[in-house]
């Protein structure tokens, strides 16, 4: 630069750019953008702000435990789960771009518009997974997955069952020793850190890759006798190959070491759950969009067949899950054939 031309004040310094300013720029370059997807994710990241909020402050306010209630899975809801839910219902139910949300807390899926009313898109989401874990300030998180709306199809549950290959665009939000938001809109993923002082999330890694292996296995190997056999010829072979066994009990927690550190997590069939435990829809699609977009694979135990192929059937269904690395996938099914 010649010395009579000053620096632009940015020149030499780390750029900031939070979540808004990162989906408005993709947004500025996808030809004929409306905006709307914009407001979806800021709705998301707002309540995401609020839910990090009240994990923080869970002990003091008193609103640990049990809520009383059972969610539609038979599972006890915490008083979290049903505050979180709230938040997140509340933020994305004004928002005029959005036709259905679904959310694993509730029975049903709420049609906000349809016909010609309706939006352009469809919005599906765990509002607090591993929350039974609050109770010991363990990491939990917000999983999403939006959808296009198809506004010939009539019915909320109809327009949602959607293949995970549909998805356009998946995220979580862990809370943990920071507030973490992981976002694909199936260009990569990109990584935001929520600063508390500013109150914004912040980019921290753009185009973050997963290790494309790791010696890190993750699963309840307390249910190992009931696995189907293949899962435990795995599970022999990686202890003969040096491997480590890590395992949270919450599984953005799970799924956000894996992504960082690589290797796999497994939720192989059970007695208890034969299809699994996870849910396709509001945890394994998301999560296995985002392990692909990241250059990692996302199978079910069963069929061995890619996770984000499965045509549901109901939007509360369940799957066994395997993803993580590409290298480590394999070699799970590898001893699953
Ligand atoms: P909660 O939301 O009831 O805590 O369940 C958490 C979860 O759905 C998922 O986050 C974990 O990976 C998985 O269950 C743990 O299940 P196990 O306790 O059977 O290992």
């Amino acid at each position: 630069m010649p010395e009579n031309v000053q620096a632009p004040p940015s020149a030499g310094r780390q750029r900031i750019l939070s979540l808004q300013s990162h989906i408005l720029q993709g947004e500025a370059n996808a030809p004929g953008s409306t905006g709307e997807f914009t407001w979806i994710l800021s709705a998301i990241a707002l309540a995401a702000k609020a839910i990090a909020y009240k994990v923080r402050v869970a002990r003091i306010e008193d609103v640990l435990g049990d809520h009383g209630g059972s969610n539609v899975h038979g599972e006890t809801q915490q008083k979290l789960d049903v505050i979180a839910n709230e938040f997140v219902m509340s933020c994305l139910g004004s928002r005029p771009s959005i036709a259905v949300v679904a959310s694993e807390e509730d029975d049903e899926p709420t049609l906000l518009r349809k016909g010609a009313d309706g939006g352009k898109y469809c919005v599906v989401f765990d509002p607090l997974d591993g929350s039974s874990n609050l109770d010991v300030g363990v990491g939990v998180g917000t999983i999403f997955s939006i959808l296009k709306n198809d506004p010939n199809v009539h019915g909320a549950v109809e327009t949602l069952c959607q293949p995970g290959t549909k998805q356009v665009a998946a995220g979580y939000v862990l809370y943990g020793s920071s507030t973490v938001f992981v976002l694909t809109t199936g260009n990569g993923v990109d990584m935001f850190v929520l600063d508390p002082a500013i109150g914004s999330f912040i980019l921290v890694k753009s185009q973050l890759k997963i290790p494309a292996g790791g010696k890190i296995y993750s699963v309840n190997e307390a249910n190992r006798r009931t696995f189907p056999d293949g899962f435990g010829k795995y599970l022999d072979w990686a202890q003969t190959q040096g491997y480590s066994s890590r395992y949270i009990g919450s599984f953005v927690a799970d799924v956000h070491r894996t992504l960082l550190k690589g290797g796999v997590f497994l939720y192989p069939p059970t007695r208890k759950n034969p299809e699994g435990k996870l849910r396709l829809m509001y945890e394994a699609n998301p999560i296995a969009m985002l392990m692909e977009q990241a250059g990692g694979k996302g199978i079910t135990g069963s069929a061995v067949g890619r996770i984000l192929e499965i045509q549901p059937t109901s939007i509360h269904q369940r799957t066994s899950v395997v993803v993580g690395s590409a290298d480590e996938v394999d070699n799970v099914a590898r001893h699953l054939s």
